[in-house]
């Protein structure tokens, strides 16, 4: 395979650093962005929060109960989802510039190939020299633009480039050239590779293996033996090796709610008429965006938060409310048969185009 270097990188706490942009008052306290806590018996979730509010232990996705008992005095704030999207458009079109080959991942984070620098015929080392120097400037004019900061990760291919990011977080930037990428991985938790959740890590973490040096030991057999197909990627992740191309494929938009019931329920009455509204509220932006729907996916929440989600793409792009409407209430009917818990959450997203 021909040589590369990927360029990642990913804004920083961005909801919150948002927030405290528009908000300058705010800086230096605790921030959480997420759900209304109502005083402790809120019942959603944490979106993300600043590192002033991690420093309690609040963190992305847990209850946004249990991040008030962390830290009541934090500042609560819910998620203004339109603002974010403005923002994280202006900073792809910034980063866009950069390289032909662009390829966004998140709302706050993408993939840039820089390995056109390679065609300019100098020593290795300048190549990477300048890589990082790309990076500095892409890192000063997200901030002089946009004044908000980001961690960019560089390395010879996308896994690297994104660990790299992880470990240089917040407002950094860590190069790490072939040369080093053995040794970069050798310490850090095999958390650290993407795929590797809390459920694979204790399964390796029961063999005694912690470090992705550790993993190392494995053979490809015993991986594959234990995971599946993904195993073979874990071996080769351990060693710094990831082929996947940058894809300039746009993400997938789409448009969305959820809602978090007041009191877990299952009588249908509620739920439908919740349901509805759901419905109706991401129909209206379907509409304000001017998409068309290409499928859809309905989420819901148990009370003991085992969480399921149904999906279908239509054979052909629509806007017709009632045909959506049909599927997606046909969707959330079979979970109300499927089990007799109650429920604490429904949700709805349409895949637009
Ligand atoms: N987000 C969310 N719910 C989650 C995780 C993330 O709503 N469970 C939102 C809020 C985040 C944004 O997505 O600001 C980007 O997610 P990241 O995982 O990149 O986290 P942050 O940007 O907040 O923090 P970091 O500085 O660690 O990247
Ligand atoms: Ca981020
Ligand atoms: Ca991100």
């Amino acid at each position: 395979m021909k040589k590369r270097i990927i360029l990642h990188f990913d804004m920083d706490y961005f909801f919150a650093q948002i927030e405290e942009r528009e908000n300058p008052h705010f800086k230096g306290k605790p921030i959480v962005v997420g759900a209304d806590p109502k005083g402790g018996r809120g019942r959603g979730v944490v979106s993300t929060a600043n590192y002033e509010a991690r420093k309690f232990g609040i963190k992305s996705g847990m209850p946004i109960s249990k991040a008030f008992k962390l830290c009541p005095k934090a500042i609560f704030l819910p998620v203004n989802m339109e603002l974010y999207q403005k923002v994280s458009e202006k900073i792809m079109e910034i980063a866009k510039k950069y390289s032909p080959i662009f390829g966004q991942i998140s709302l706050d984070e993408a993939y840039l190939d820089l390995s056109f620098l390679f065609h300019d015929r100098r020593k290795k080392e300048i190549v990477w020299e300048k890589a990082k120097k790309l990076g500095e400037k892409l890192k000063k004019e997200i901030f002089e633009k946009e004044r908000l900061i980001c961690t960019v990760g560089i390395g010879p291919n996308k896994l690297v480039a994104k660990i790299a990011t992880n470990q240089a977080k917040p407002n950094g930037l860590l190069v790490i050239t072939p040369q080093k990428v053995k040794s970069f991985l050798a310490p850090l938790d095999i958390e650290e590779i993407p795929g590797i959740g809390p459920k694979t890590a204790k399964r390796l973490k029961s063999l005694g293996i912690r470090t992705i040096s550790q993993l190392r030991k494995l053979s490809k057999e015993k991986l594959k033996k234990m995971f599946g197909k993904v195993g073979e990627r874990f071996f080769e992740a351990a060693r710094g090796i990831d082929r996947e191309p940058v894809l300039v494929k746009e993400i997938v938009k789409s448009v969305g709610k959820q809602i978090t019931f007041e009191k877990d329920t299952r009588d249908p009455k509620i739920i439908f008429a919740e349901f509805e509204k759901i419905i109706k509220a991401v129909f209206q932006e379907l509409k304000e965006g001017n998409f068309y729907c290409k499928g859809i996916v309905v989420l819901c929440r148990y009370f003991d938060f085992e969480t399921h989600s149904k999906s279908k793409t239509f054979k052909k792009k629509t806007k017709n409310f009632k045909l959506i409407k049909r599927e997606a209430e046909k969707f959330l009917l079979k979970f109300l048969l499927k089990s007799k818990k109650p429920l604490r959450l429904i949700g709805l997203r349409l895949k637009v185009s």
